[in-house]
């Protein structure tokens, strides 16, 4: 029972480390819609240190995966998901489970 309290208390503190380190890394995140099995836009320029968010607009777990495997997040139906830019360059990114599925971030210094 307590072992099981801490756990969750453990989940909520990062979660909420999660929320403030997003927050002071940029005013508002970039966005990209996923959506009918697509990433709209395609295609998003963000700065090093730029939060980029994916909201699943589907009924369907969607991921943004870099082509490079360097970042790689799994959205459920209705929620988001963020993940901070910080190396620059060009990134291909797909669904894992939707192949036909790309987008790219253009990750600028
Ligand atoms: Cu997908």
């Amino acid at each position: 029972m307590l072992a099981r309290g801490l756990q969750i208390g453990t989940r909520v503190v990062a979660m909420l480390g999660l929320t403030l380190a997003a927050a002071s890394s940029a005013d508002s995140p970039h966005r990209a819609v996923m959506k009918a099995a697509d990433y709209a836009p395609k295609q998003v320029r963000v700065q090093v240190g730029d939060v980029v968010e994916w909201v699943n607009q589907d009924i369907v777990a969607h991921t943004a995966t870099a082509s490079d495997k360097s970042w790689d997040i799994s959205v459920t139906p209705g929620r988001s998901g963020r993940i901070t830019m910080q190396v620059p360059g060009t990134f291909g990114y797909f669904c894992r489970y939707h192949p036909n599925m790309k987008g790219e971030i253009v990750v600028e210094r």
